[in-house]
């Protein structure tokens, strides 16, 4: 018997297995209040919206347990190859309203909290999400989770368990402040803790070789410090089917024995400091995005994560019964960028080291069972350690990758001889200052099969940093453009879309999305454009509320809303779009009659702490907007916004909200872009230049419905050869040169000509993304933007037709290619 709100309403045909199982409202309504008693120990009458959050997550979970169950056993029972994805991000977003949509169980939820005095958006908005990522290359991790459990096919996340992800960002006086992110501290209703799943990582000390009883040569590694890593799993619900796959991120904890001596000897102090050391291998994110750190606890966590994660693999063989010779054919390891690519080195050392295989046989089963995907080409995140550091953390894996460089050099030489420049620029080993070890090398040289993330970006992959490499295998190179998940981002964040969708193209569209394109042929239609118009004045209302509780200012929905959401990082220009609106603010000044349709420019994005002019581009931002939004000459016309702390949470608000996608890196520079895909598949229209994905974006939704803008990569490149300089494209142009100045003066910062100088100094003398090169090229655009926005229904045309065609953007089309071309692996049906 249950008591308080909504009791008496409860249905008492409920059976104790509904209780578990049930998916009709009257049995999700008994299994909240069975949580809510039992797990969370609420009165329902006092109990908070996160009370009953943490119910409701209860409840579901316990839906998705027996297939979760069920899933591993039949994967086991088949003996199916599974694909393990390491990465050290999965930036997974909240997961209670995905695994609603993904069970098909959201309207029965929502009855459910009705019937207990809640509404679901104001419980599903407690959840605070693992944020336990950077950026695109996380999130696609994530994505890509729900693809492969939706796609029904063997798979494994392995990653980290940090304490602390991504920091939580609040504007203080313009500024960005960082603030831990505890996403722990109320506890984690998604995530099962297996104790008794752990494996033990070993670091520092030295090597010994010595002789086996056979007469062979071994090493044996004698490190001096010890943590485990332990399992905390939590399932990943496919849409529409019953495969429940799981993400396993591994915690850092320290060995019970290791300090065991300190007690005895009554150091109690040097033991419980053992713990804090131990522990603090998985303590944090490092939260910059690109860049690479070169910190040593970072190689640490690479470290950490890899090797548990292939230790686990070993267990299941074994639990299996299977020989370790047949590790590539159970098992195939994609490395999301270098960041796990230690593993190539830490494979060959559980073979060759501890389970006594020969090189040759060692070698060949990691070449076959690795793949590399890259996810970068700009040449401070390629990730190098030093030689120190890397011997002091990993002595035994340095001598590895010695041994690896020894015969893969012979190799080229053999392959191309007389060409010790060849070897010098492809050896794991780069020369140039101190000696550090190139991961990007070391992932390529022991994978199959490497791959870019979108066509432009694997084009230029084989002819910049891997040029030597594909020029020695081009046939383990392949392009896999990045996808993106529709049931995320559409189904659970434009809920009225969806249903728009749904009516029109049947529910198909979900798992099959190249069915959108029969939406081509409502277009036209007067009905259909009005439908489609109404729902993004709804969704740009939304976000306007959104914006106006987390900043104070006031948006019409009925403005164009134009959005740069995404990183701040030099690359990808943010600070070309606020060139572009302190443009329009300058001409609204001088000429008040001036026609311009009113724009909102909505900015959203974290800067890494250090990183000096991201922060200063983000308080320029909200510069621009306190000026501009004050001022009555202007603020009719155009007002910005800076929303804080984008995220996985608030970005279901934004996409769905967009009249304009930015998309403006500097070609070359942006791999893919994966924001690009949300704002394509949610109607948005793109401005930006030929970078990334955005090439192909362009290619499935034709030219003329597509904003172009800005040099090319090629021509990128050759104003580079060539002497780019900035400072002319300022003397040739009064308007920028105005802008600039407005900005270096102060004009924004109440007089204060110091803050925006160091920006404003680096566009004009230096420019590293040519800012300036592409300046009025924007502009011209952008004017075409004014004129395309006037007309209401040629703008709906197009804003239907980007949805329409960005079916090749699902995330299922990526995950398909990874399967059929580099993992082999097939998809096996769950019974349920
Ligand atoms: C991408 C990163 C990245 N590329 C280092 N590289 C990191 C590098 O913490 N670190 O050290 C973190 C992240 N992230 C992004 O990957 C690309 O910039 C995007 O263009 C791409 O869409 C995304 C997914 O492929």
């Amino acid at each position: 018997e249950t008591s308080g709100i909504g009791a008496d309403k409860v249905a008492l045909s409920v059976t104790a297995s509904d209780v578990r199982l049930g998916m009709q409202a009257s049995a999700l309504t008994q299994a909240v209040l069975d949580h809510l008693h039992y797990s969370v120990g609420r009165l329902p009458s006092v109990a908070s919206p996160h009370d009953y959050y943490r119910a409701l997550a209860l409840a579901i979970r316990d839906r998705m347990e027996y297939r979760w169950i069920n899933t591993t056993q039949t994967y086991f029972d088949l003996n199916r190859k599974v694909a393990c994805y390491l990465s050290a991000e999965f930036l997974m977003g909240p997961h209670l309203g995905n695994n609603l949509v993904n069970l098909h169980i959201e309207q029965e939820a929502r009855n459910a909290l009705a019937t207990l005095g809640h509404d679901l958006d104001d419980i599903l908005a407690c959840e605070k999400e693992p944020g336990l990522g950077n950026g695109g290359l996380g999130r696609l991790a994530a994505c890509y989770l729900d693809s492969l459990a939706t796609l029904q096919c063997p798979a494994v996340g392995y990653g980290i368990r940090y304490e602390f992800g991504i920091f939580e960002q609040e504007i203080r006086d313009g500024w960005q402040t960082e603030i831990t992110d505890k996403w722990l501290r109320r506890g984690n209703p998604w995530e099962i803790a297996k104790p008794d799943t752990f494996y033990y990582v070993n670091w520092g000390g030295h090597t010994e070789h010595y002789q086996d009883e056979v007469g062979c040569q071994r090493v044996r590694w004698i490190p001096d410090r010890m943590v485990k890593g332990v399992a905390y799993d939590t399932p990943i619900q496919g849409y529409g089917v019953n495969t429940c796959n799981t993400l396993r991120l591994w915690s850092a904890e320290a060995v019970e024995s290791f300090d065991f001596q300190a007690f005895n000897v009554g150091d109690y102090y040097q033991a419980v400091n053992e713990k804090l050391v131990s522990e603090t291998v998985t303590k944090v994110l490092y939260p910059n995005d690109e860049p690479a750190s070169g910190k040593r606890l970072r190689l640490a966590q690479q470290y950490f994560f890899v090797t548990c994660s292939l230790q686990d693999m070993l267990h299941l063989l074994e639990l299996a019964h299977a020989p370790v010779e047949t590790f590539a054919e159970r098992f195939a390891v994609q490395l999301n960028d270098t960041h796990p690519s230690i593993g190539v080195a830490e494979l060959m050392r559980l073979l060759v080291d501890e389970r006594r295989f020969d090189w040759d046989a060692a070698w060949a089963i990691t070449v076959a069972s690795f793949g590399y995907t890259n996810h970068t080409l700009l040449p401070e995140a390629l990730e190098t350690w030093p030689l120190p550091m890397f011997a002091e953390l990993l002595p035994r894996h340095l001598e590895i990758i010695y041994e690896i460089n020894r015969r893969f050099l012979d190799e080229v030489r053999t392959r191309f001889p007389d060409d010790e420049a060849r070897v010098a620029r492809m050896s794991l080993i780069g020369e140039e200052g101190d000696k550090r070890v190139r991961m990007a090398h070391l992932a390529t040289v022991g994978s199959h099969a490497i791959n870019g993330v979108a066509a432009l970006h694997t084009e230029l992959l084989q002819a910049s940093i891997l040029k030597d490499f594909h020029e020695l295998w081009p046939e383990r190179f392949s392009n896999k453009t990045n996808g993106v998940t529709p049931r995320r981002f559409l189904a659970l964040s434009n809920p009225g879309l969806r249903e728009l969708l749904d009516h029109t193209l049947g529910q198909q569209w979900l798992t099959e999305p190249g069915l959108l394109r029969k939406l081509d042929a409502h277009a036209d239609k007067d009905a259909f454009q009005h439908d489609w118009y109404a729902i993004k004045l709804g969704n740009k209302q939304r976000l306007s509320s959104y914006i106006h509780a987390q900043t104070g200012i006031e948006i019409d929905p009925g403005w164009l809303f134009d959005i740069q959401v995404k990183r701040i990082h030099e690359y990808k220009r943010q600070h070309l779009n606020i060139l572009h609106i302190v443009t329009m603010y300058r001409r609204l000044k001088e000429n008040p009659a001036l026609v311009l349709p009113p724009r909102a420019f909505i900015f959203g994005g974290k800067a890494a702490p250090g990183y000096f002019m991201a922060k200063r581009i983000i308080k320029l931002i909200n510069a621009v907007a306190e000026t501009i939004n004050a001022d009555p000459d202007v603020n009719t016309r155009m007002k910005v916004a800076f929303i804080p702390n984008f995220n996985v949470q608030n970005a279901h608000l934004i996409y769905p909200a967009a009249d304009l996608s930015e998309q403006i890196s500097t070609a070359g520079k942006e791999a893919s872009g994966t924001g690009n895909m949300k704002f394509m598949l949610n109607g948005a229209l793109t401005i930006g230049t030929l970078d990334g994905a955005n090439v192909e974006i362009r290619e499935e939704v034709g030219a003329d419905n597509f904003f172009l803008f800005g040099l090319s990569a090629a021509e990128v490149e050759s104003v580079k050869r060539t002497g780019y300089r900035p400072h002319d494209y300022v003397a040739g142009n009064d308007e920028l040169r105005a802008v600039l100045e407005l900005i270096g003066a102060g004009h924004f910062s109440q007089g204060d000509a110091e803050v925006f100088r160091p920006l404003v100094d680096n566009l004009t003398h230096d420019d590293p993304f040519l800012v300036l090169a592409d300046y009025a090229a924007y502009i011209a655009c952008q004017e075409q933007v004014n004129s395309a926005w006037q007309d209401v229904p040629n703008w709906t045309r197009m804003s239907i037709l980007n949805t329409a065609r960005s079916g090749k953007f699902s995330s299922d089309r990526a995950i398909t290619e990874y399967c059929e071309d580099i993992w082999n692996i097939r998809p096996v049906t769950v019974k349920a």
